[in-house]
């Protein structure tokens, strides 16, 4: 076991400029996150108002509700959007419109994601840890003829059996090679989007190969893609089956690489510089559709009976060079096990049932969705494949501890990172190699010959007391074995459990097709 030494003066002066962050965030300056206490979730409208007016809290919602009190269910999905690139959370860039729903319901301070995008998808399906079926390690590729378990039951799925009309409006990316991995087969009556991981934004293709879908054929729309994911909800949204309550799934591409965005969002931020001033518009365009869907919602008379949940897949990419997002304090980024790169921006808003103004620091997983959207849906939890999600719904709105005695943050190889309470414990995240799913972003305080020495050495452990500590500055391995001990058992047996992930391998002979999922 190698355990890190004491600070330096420089680390230091670091904590203390992380602690002082913190500080203001207790008083809504900076909203970072707030070391959970003993008493749980701060009590509904100790932050926000309550007087907050709710963005979907019109005068006919309230007669206009859909079918036996179960909600419509929206979820908004951001692509690799940064901690601090939420208006709540820091001051480059301006959210007016989630940051009005954040403040109208409850905000998730202490949500955890998959660190890259296919396994954190596959997770919000399935409720179900990736390494439970293969997905925990990189991401699908235009050549990767592998998907979504078939025998994985999805959230449409169980949701388009208990009575609801469920749609895709975004980024799949849970498998494109064949028919049976594709939406329309997942559980979903409607798709629109793209299959893979990323698309140009103006010309929808990947790879070589054109990528944009409606009811997984082929979709000509010309347009910017975050404009044509919001326009298409809208649609679905006014031409919905009024006899069914809604699933909405809207995972918007945004705001992923290729940093692309019309000009004119780009400009009122010309105080940031490089690709993170193109980024901030690309943000301000999906902020500005997710107010559109909101509208669209609330002209319906849907918005007292709709819960929105908004969260990003994972954190933001802070690679070499001048990052297009930030997550503010938080170690690392997109790929990594550290809190930059699997805690993101994320709330619930549903009026009359969750407080606005509701804090949630209790540790919660997007695994947990699963059942808890089950649950309020009136969908059966019975199934063959057993679920990782718990309830979170007693944690979101009534201040109850997180229902999980440990989360787990992922395990791959000799990798990994467990969460119980508030202690954190990782495995070979700074050192291991050739275990990073996204191009070593998060090593970069290793040299290469650092990490191989260690890498052929014994496991690394770091533990974090994240309600002191939630930058993981402090690793207090050493003076906590007993802790250790404890963690990297649960981690391991996470570990034993694990299926062997499977890897993308272009397959001999591979063609790229014109139009990715076409079959003929
Ligand atoms: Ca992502």
């Amino acid at each position: 076991m190698k355990l890190e030494s004491g600070t330096n003066r420089l680390e230091f002066l670091r904590w203390v400029a992380c602690a002082a962050t913190l500080l203001f965030s207790a008083v809504g300056i900076q909203g970072l996150p707030v070391a959970p206490g003993p008493a749980g979730n701060t009590p509904p409208g100790s932050q926000a108002s309550d007087k907050t007016p709710h963005p979907l809290d019109g005068a006919r919602s309230a007669a206009l509700t859909s079918d036996r009190g179960r909600p419509n269910i929206v979820y908004i999905l951001a692509d690799d959007l940064g901690w601090a690139d939420v208006g709540y959370h820091g001051p480059d860039i301006k959210t007016p419109h989630i940051d009005q729903l954040a403040a109208a319901g409850a905000r998730l301070e202490s949500f955890y994601v998959m660190p890259v995008c296919t396994p954190t998808r596959a997770a919000l399906m399935t409720g179900r840890y990736p390494i439970r079926y293969g997905l925990q390690f990189n991401v699908l590729r235009p050549a990767s003829q592998h998907g979504l378990p078939v025998e994985e039951r999805t959230l449409p799925q169980a949701l388009h059996e208990a009575g609801y009309e469920t749609a895709i409006c975004g980024k799949w990316h849970l498998g494109h090679a064949k028919p049976e991995l594709l939406p329309l087969r997942r559980g979903f009556d409607h798709q629109y989007g793209l299959f893979l991981g990323m698309c140009d934004y103006f010309t929808h293709m990947e790879g070589g190969a054109f990528d944009w879908h409606r009811n997984d054929k082929v979709c000509r729309d010309e347009g910017y893609t975050t404009h044509l994911i919001a326009k298409e909800a809208i649609r679905l949204i006014e031409q919905r089956d009024q006899r069914k309550p809604l699933f909405l799934y809207l995972p918007f591409n945004a705001v992923h690489g290729p940093i692309q965005v019309p000009e004119s969002y780009g400009k009122p931020y010309g105080h940031l510089t490089g690709q993170r001033r193109i980024y901030a518009g690309m943000v301000a365009a999906m902020d500005e559709g997710i107010g559109q869907v909101l509208a669209a919602l609330e002209k319906e008379g849907l918005g007292g009976n709709t819960l929105v949940i908004f969260s990003s897949d994972n954190g933001g990419l802070i690679g070499k060079g001048e990052p297009a997002a930030s997550n503010g304090p938080l170690r690392d980024g997109k790929g990594s096990l550290y809190e930059g790169g699997t805690r993101v921006p994320a709330f619930a808003t549903w009026p009359g049932r969750i407080p606005a103004g509701t804090i949630v620091k209790e540790p919660l997983h997007i695994v947990d969705w699963y059942p808890t959207l089950l649950k309020l849906a009136g969908a059966p939890l019975e199934q063959k494949l057993p679920i990782d999600g718990r309830d979170a719904w007693a944690t979101i709105t009534d201040g109850r501890p997180s229902p999980h005695e440990a989360l787990l943050l992922n395990t791959v190889g000799r990798m990994g990172a467990i969460r119980a309470g508030d202690w954190k414990l990782l495995r070979n995240a700074l050192t291991a190699e050739g275990e990073d799913p996204e191009g070593a972003a998060h090593k970069k305080n290793a040299s290469k010959e650092e990490r191989r020495k260690k890498n052929a050495g014994p496991d690394v452990f770091e533990l974090f007391n994240l309600a002191q500590d939630p930058c993981e500055k402090t690793n207090l391995a050493a003076q906590q074995p007993d802790k250790v001990r404890d963690l990297s058992g649960r981690l391991e047996a996470f570990a034993r459990a694990a299926v062997p992930p499977t890897l993308s391998r272009k397959p001999e002979g591979f063609k790229t097709p014109k139009v990715w999922g076409e079959f003929d």
